[in-house]
């Protein structure tokens, strides 16, 4: 077998320094969520480790997710592509088209069986045999399932290809869903967000990458560390929260002092994801900072608890497998309403004693001016 580059490499082979290929290293562990100790470790898989090999495919999907992955600030979307990993395939980076394209596809699914990482974006259509979405010249459904038996682990980018996203949105005219039932046993990762955060996507495909293995994962399949928090929790609009000071519409002076979105039909309180630390376009912002509600889109079926500005929707049961879900959602809902009912308390007696003031003032005002 042909010896592949590492890494290092890749990186000398550009006439690029050691010295940058160790600044390389130290972003990527920051990204990958791992401490400094750490670091030794993923210099030594860098110089090491042959790229891996990337198949990249899109299904039922608005291509915001490779989108939002050009994006990639830190590191560079150009340093992954051209020294992280060996893209060979991918339907919108790649140059190459048609029939050659598609040849191509079949000759590295064979020539690297086993080895490549399966990078997925977009929903699976399967009504009437999967034709609501071609690629190649056949269904979407038969590209996946063949790219995926031979892959070594398979990353669902997206929230479509996580739960359908937006194509899964009732009455779901194509038979829409995540990918998770087309790639039998491989080992999967489940990176949500419509689209998701160019940094996770790049963190997530460095640590199987460089260390073989997946990322530690919750419960829904997602990595801990990118999904371990809910958007509320790191929110900067908290403390209004805390004090039940919520913007009634999108231009009182609450929503121009910065309060709170909840009213608003901000969902951070029921989202996991990392916009609330990572932020998007390097840092600069993510929704809740421009001014408008989380819209929940790392969340299984967001596209359905509409209207998006309308007070976060009850859940409704989805099936017995979902009934412990839908409790602890339930319990979680019951908190929040409790907490913001209790904050709506304070905040009136706050106003109470402000207005009191404000009478007795101006009753003093009165009697001093006679
Ligand atoms: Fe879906 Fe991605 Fe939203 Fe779009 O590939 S998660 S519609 S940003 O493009 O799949
Ligand atoms: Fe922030 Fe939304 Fe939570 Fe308010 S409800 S604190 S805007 S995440
Ligand atoms: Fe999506 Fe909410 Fe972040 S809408 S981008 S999860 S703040």
């Amino acid at each position: 077998m042909e010896k592949r580059d590492s890494m290092l490499d890749a990186y000398l082979r550009k006439g690029l320094s050691r010295r940058s290929f160790l600044k390389g290293c130290v972003a990527l562990t920051t990204l990958m969520g791992l401490s400094t100790d750490m670091l030794d470790k993923v210099v030594e898989a860098a110089e090491t480790k042959p790229l891996p090999v990337v198949v990249w495919i899109h299904g039922h999907e608005c291509t915001g997710c490779d989108e939002s992955f050009i994006r990639s600030g830190a590191p560079m979307t150009s340093d992954v592509v051209l020294n992280t990993i060996a893209l060979e395939y991918d339907h919108l980076l790649s140059a190459a088209s048609g029939e050659p394209f598609e040849h191509h596809l079949e000759e590295t699914i064979k020539k690297y069986d086993g080895q490549y990482i399966l990078a997925v974006e977009g929903a699976v259509a399967t009504r009437d045999s999967g034709v609501f979405c071609m690629s190649g010249g056949r269904p979407f459904i038969k590209t996946l399932q063949e790219a995926a038996a031979h892959a070594m682990a398979v990353v669902a980018y997206g929230t479509c290809a996580t739960a359908g996203g937006i194509q899964a949105a009732q009455p779901n005219p194509t038979g829409s869903s995540g990918i998770s039932y087309f790639v039998g046993t491989k080992p999967l990762v489940n990176v949500p967000g419509c689209p998701p955060i160019p940094e996770v996507m790049t963190g997530v495909l460095m640590h199987l990458a460089l260390f073989g293995t997946l990322p530690p994962l919750d419960n829904e399949g997602r990595p801990r560390q990118f999904y371990g928090n809910r958007i509320h929790d790191t929110c900067y609009r908290r403390p209004f929260f805390d004090a039940g000071m919520f913007a009634e519409t999108f231009d009182d002076k609450g929503a121009k002092a910065g309060w709170c979105l909840y009213k608003l039909g901000c969902r951070g309180p029921q989202t996991y994801n990392s916009c609330g630390n990572i932020r998007w376009f390097q840092g600069m912002s993510y929704p809740v900072q421009s001014g408008a509600p989380c819209i929940g889109c790392s969340e299984a079926n967001f596209w359905d608890n509409a209207p998006l500005t309308d007070r976060m929707p009850d859940y409704a049961p989805i099936g017995d497998v979902d009934k412990i879900g839908v409790m602890v959602a339930g319990g979680m809902l019951a908190g929040i309403a409790g907490h913001a009912a209790v904050s709506v308390v304070q905040k009136m007696k706050r106003d109470a004693i402000a207005e009191q003031e404000e009478a007795e003032k101006k009753a003093f005002e009165e009697r001093r001016d006679g």
